[in-house]
């Protein structure tokens, strides 16, 4: 019998679906006592350190806590639900007290890569450990957090991870242990790891170890654009330059649930839905997407993004939903992030006009309860071509290597909203740095020239707004083959490149991809 702490923020379906799947029965922690009669212990934490610390206070979690670690009882804390093991962090600003199970404090990366810290990591083996039997020491895992371990005690260590330098990404001390990347994320190897959990009737670290790892793989993410077809069904449809329909029908390129299964099983880093009519439709009232993600999370043990009307909503009857209430649902039926479209243009635009951070903007709310790196936002960009730059003044403009369509000498890349339908006076860089600094923790980045052409990514816009940002940036839009993402990865310093239309035609098989970037010396994940 296995007890979850769930204290309400981020993705814990995934955790209970995981040990689900290996057979253990699984309770909930709804008061404290719950906490002194577990077997064994996993707090999965994903968000805001303080307000972690906040809700554990409020619900009367830290004594009981702190009895069960000190009586050496079996407790697996997944990535802030580690970091709650130490004493403080510099993400608290104000009440930074936890458990203090382990002397140290959290620590913000410092480095110039990108942060979050967000992708498929290897770990550096410095312990024997029951919880790594059986687990390939050059596999990656899972990790997505913006702020590391800093034990005092090196004895606690059990693995390091390199990201620019080396952090501790994984604590042991008897029964206690925790890891920053997150199992339940890491497919198999992941499922290895809490097995050896659930199942291990001595935990105990067995003496050290020096085994290297591998470093963090570039992602290669499949997307699934979907929709209500004619018949109400929804499907997974794909556009070309965001028209979805062929002699006016919507096209049906298969079942959602079924095809993120697939693309789970051929080795997709990640997986995306996009709700693309979501902008008018209220969510919430859309009850299949929700369901969509509960079926999709009993299978995929794969980070999930979900998109589409993310927004402030009011309905017939004067009800207000927050764009948050929206996020809630969907990362309670198993997203690990949203990602947010025509609102973020709409709020960036109020940001920029003047200079105000008014902390009520979806990006700012959800960004505040589930963090940064649960926060994407989607960037659908059309070219906007000129002859001179005094025509764009005040945008980025870029002279690509061919002309456009009137000869037109430069080109700067215009917010749309609504799938495309209109424009707005902004340009995607504009965009991205005005979101970062709202609190996104990642792009994804579209763009409606290239998207389904097969003719490769808009690697021009990659590289202005990746140059411009320090969070990660998904490129996606226009991948025919494999050579396609091998160039991304070579010409741009993006972390990751998606696409749709070639594995659902099942054109380019996703292993075909990670093979061909092996090839050219690219990390990708096997
Ligand atoms: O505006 O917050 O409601 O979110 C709506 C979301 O739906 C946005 O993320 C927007 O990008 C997406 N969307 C809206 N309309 C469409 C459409 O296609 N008509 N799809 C749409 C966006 C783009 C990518 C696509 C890549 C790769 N699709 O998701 O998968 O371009 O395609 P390819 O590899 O086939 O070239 P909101």
């Amino acid at each position: 019998m296995i007890t979850l702490l769930d204290y309400g923020a981020g993705n814990v379906r995934s955790v209970i679906n995981a040990v689900e799947r290996l057979g253990g029965s699984l309770k909930l922690v709804t008061k404290p006592d719950d906490i002194l009669s577990a077997d064994k212990l996993i707090f999965p934490g994903v968000g805001n350190y303080e307000s972690m610390i906040q809700i554990l206070n409020q619900k009367n979690y830290i004594e009981p806590l702190r009895q069960y670690l000190s009586a050496d009882r079996p407790f697996f804390g997944i990535c802030l639900g580690m970091q709650a093991l130490f004493q403080g962090s510099e993400e608290a600003v104000s009440n930074n007290e936890s458990l203090g199970f382990f002397k140290g404090r959290v620590e913000r990366f410092k480095t110039d890569l990108a942060v979050p810290h967000m992708g498929w990591n290897g770990i550096n083996i410095k312990q024997k450990s029951p919880l790594l039997d059986k687990v390939d020491p050059g596999a990656r895992f899972y990790f997505v957090h913006s702020y590391h371990l800093v034990p005092e005690d090196p004895s606690v260590i059990l693995t390091t991870t390199t990201y620019d330098y080396e952090f501790v990404s994984s604590v042991q001390k008897g029964n206690v242990m925790g890891t920053q990347f997150h199992p339940e994320k890491s497919g198999k190897v992941g499922m290895q790891l809490l097995e050896n959990f659930i199942s291990s009737d001595d935990l105990h670290a067995r003496g050290p170890a020096n085994i290297e790892g591998k470093g963090l793989a570039k992602r290669v993410i499949a997307c699934l654009d979907v929709r209500s077809n004619d018949d109400g069904d929804l499907v997974v449809t794909k556009g070309d330059q965001y028209d979805v329909r062929d002699k006016g029908n919507v096209r049906n390129l298969g079942q959602p649930v079924d095809l993120a299964k697939r693309y789970y099983e051929e080795g997709a880093d990640e997986i995306t839905f996009l709700n693309i009519t979501g902008f008018r439709d209220f969510p919430l009232k859309d009850m299949p997407m929700l369901k969509v993600l509960e079926e999709t999370s009993k299978n995929v043990f794969v980070p999930l993004t979900i998109g589409g009307g993310i927004r402030d909503y009011t309905d017939s009857n004067g009800q207000v939903y927050s764009a948050l209430d929206v996020a809630s649902q969907y990362f309670r039926s198993g997203a690990d992030k949203i990602s947010v479209g025509s609102d973020a243009v709409e709020v960036a635009l109020a940001y920029l006009a003047t200079g105000e951070k008014t902390g009520t903007s979806a990006i700012e709310q959800i960004s505040r309860v589930y963090g940064n790196q649960a926060v994407v936002i989607s960037i659908d960009p059309k070219r906007a071509w000129v002859d001179s730059p005094d025509e764009a003044k005040g945008h980025h403009l870029i002279q690509p290597p061919e002309p456009g369509p009137e000869n037109q000498a430069y080109c700067w890349y215009q917010c749309t909203v609504q799938g495309g339908r209109e424009t707005r006076d902004l340009d995607a860089v504009a965009l991205a740095v005005a979101c970062e600094a709202l609190g996104a923790g990642e792009i994804l980045l579209n763009c409606i020239d290239k998207d389904g052409t097969n003719s490769g990514f808009d690697l021009d816009l990659i590289n202005a707004v990746r140059a411009a940002v320090s969070i990660p940036v998904i490129a996606s839009s226009g991948a025919g083959c494999e050579a396609h993402f091998a160039q991304v990865f070579e010409q741009t310093g993006a972390e990751a490149a998606l696409a749709a239309g070639i594995f659902h035609r099942k054109e380019v098989p996703i292993q075909a991809v990670k093979n061909h970037l092996a090839q050219r010396g690219i990390a990708v994940r096997h």
